[in-house]
């Protein structure tokens, strides 16, 4: 992409109206433009990063097996009436009467409709386990809507769902979404810790939630910073099997790590003082076992092995989609700008040309910005009639990892210049080298077991 030809509306001052680094730079770096409270438009640097979370979260949901489709936003009332929640629910609940005077609502999660789907269809222990997700838009009536897409009121979810026989199919299921949040957060570039935390109005016994660790974080958690040294890395897992699943659940979840809804002050004080830490965190994430909360009252049984009718155990399983473009900010940032991890970045390398309209600069930009895409990957020219001095502070404030930065005299020698927006060191090589070492760099994250070759969906191709 030509910086020329984007739309990428930078904004010289700070926004007043934000409180905490990412939503100002969110703002700042033409990502989101608010258009009523809690609500924003994506531009398209912010909806390219929002795609490409979106992207690593359906791969690892099916790398994991679960199953995508679409729901819808509005739903219909009676749903939530036969589950007990419609009232239960209260005022965060956007509630909408339509031209017949039925009552609807825009959907805040999708427990009720998914069941309605599993009981029309599925009869049978022989058609389990299945989970299903989709990511889809939800709306919440926050009373404090806040901190840009961070607490939003429409935002951006994946909310998953498994239906499975027994309470230990539905805890392996528990235990493989524990598993595979941990890939995905790790792809982001993200820490994010699994904590013992309270269920709220989805229900059930058994949740925990995904904290990132940050000062501007909306809960309070209590950990072990043993925790911290635990890495996913590059194994690979078998999501099938339950030993498996159950021994990585087991490494993260030993370590003590809590939200202060169920933190244990008694328990806390068993960790050696010098490992016991209080923060604050950001929730990226959260999922629940819940049993047959939804499945008894809406009738989604199941016949199992005996021949007997039993309502299916279930639990759901949500991602922060559009909260995490904030966390992954809030969690890799400086005062020049964002740093956008390798695996969310928008383009995978900035080139700036220091003279434009030089015809060895020209042509030198031109050769790295095709010698880039010939490696698969999407470079952002800031071909403009710019200061040098502007050109980096938008590159800075956009936060590419890498930049080249292409200079007559720079060029007389045969070289070009490699910044690593990270550590801001910068390092003199020729043009084929840079493009060689940006695409090794990339390479590398892609296949480090964050990526290996999975059949090619339709997610990928439009990206
Ligand atoms: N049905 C369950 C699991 S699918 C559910 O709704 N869980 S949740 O309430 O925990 O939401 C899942 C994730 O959505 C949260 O962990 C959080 O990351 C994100 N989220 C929740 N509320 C908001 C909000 N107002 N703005 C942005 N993201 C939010």
């Amino acid at each position: 992409m030509r910086l020329s030809r984007y739309f990428l509306p930078v904004l010289k001052e700070t926004p007043s109206e934000a409180q905490i680094a990412s939503h100002r730079l969110m703002l700042r770096a033409g990502m989101i433009k608010q258009a009523s409270a809690g609500i924003y438009s994506w531009l398209p640097m912010g909806f390219k990063v929002l795609k490409k979370i979106e992207a690593i979260v359906h791969e690892e949901q099916i790398r994991a097996g679960h199953i995508p489709m679409l729901m819808p936003t509005l739903q219909s009332a009676d749903l939530w009436r036969e589950s007990g929640r419609y009232d239960d629910y209260g005022e965060e609940m956007l509630r909408i009467t339509d031209r017949h005077g039925r009552d609807m609502l825009y959907g805040p999660t999708n427990e009720e409709l998914i069941t309605d789907i599993f009981r029309s269809h599925v009869g049978s222990y022989k058609d389990l386990p299945l989970t299903l997700y989709h990511i889809q838009w939800k709306f919440r009536d926050e009373i404090r809507p806040r901190f840009g897409v961070m607490r939003g009121r429409e935002f951006y979810m994946k909310d998953g769902y498994n239906f499975d026989t027994d309470y230990n199919s539905a805890i392996h299921a528990y235990n493989r979404h524990m598993v595979s949040y941990l890939r995905t957060y790790e792809r982001m570039g993200l820490k994010a810790i699994p904590m013992r935390a309270d269920s709220g109005p989805i229900g059930g016994d058994d949740t925990h939630e995904f904290l990132v660790l940050a000062d501007t974080g909306e809960s309070e958690v209590f950990y072990d910073s043993a925790i911290l040294d635990l890495t996913f890395g590059d194994r690979q897992v078998n999501f099938d099997d339950r030993a498996e699943c159950t021994a990585i659940v087991k490494e993260w979840t030993t370590p003590y790590a809590r939200t202060d809804e169920t933190h244990d002050e008694a328990l806390f004080a068993q960790i050696p003082e010098d490992r016991r830490k209080t923060s604050r965190g950001i929730e990226v994430g959260q999922i629940f076992y819940f049993g047959t909360k939804y499945s008894e009252p809406m009738g989604a049984v199941v016949t199992n092995d005996k021949g007997e009718r039993v309502p299916v155990h279930m639990g759901s399983h949500g991602i922060g989609v559009s909260r995490l473009v904030g966390a992954i900010i809030e969690a890799s940032h400086d005062e020049n700008g964002i740093i956008w991890p390798e695996g969310v970045t928008p383009f995978h390398c900035g080139i700036v040309n220091l003279k434009q309209g030089d015809t060895a600069a020209d042509a030198a930009c031109a050769g790295l910005y095709k010698a880039l895409v010939e490696k698969g990957l999407e470079p952002l020219y800031d071909d403009r009639e710019e200061r040098a001095g502007a050109k980096f502070a938008t590159m800075d404030l956009i936060g590419l990892p890498w930049r080249i930065t292409v200079g007559p005299r720079g060029l007389k020698n045969g070289v070009v210049e490699l910044t690593c927006r990270r550590t801001g060191e910068s390092e003199e090589m020729t043009p084929e080298a840079a493009v060689a070492k940006v695409a090794e760099i990339y390479a590398s994250h892609h296949t480090a077991g964050h990526w290996e070759p999975m059949a090619k969906s339709s997610f990928h191709t439009w990206l």
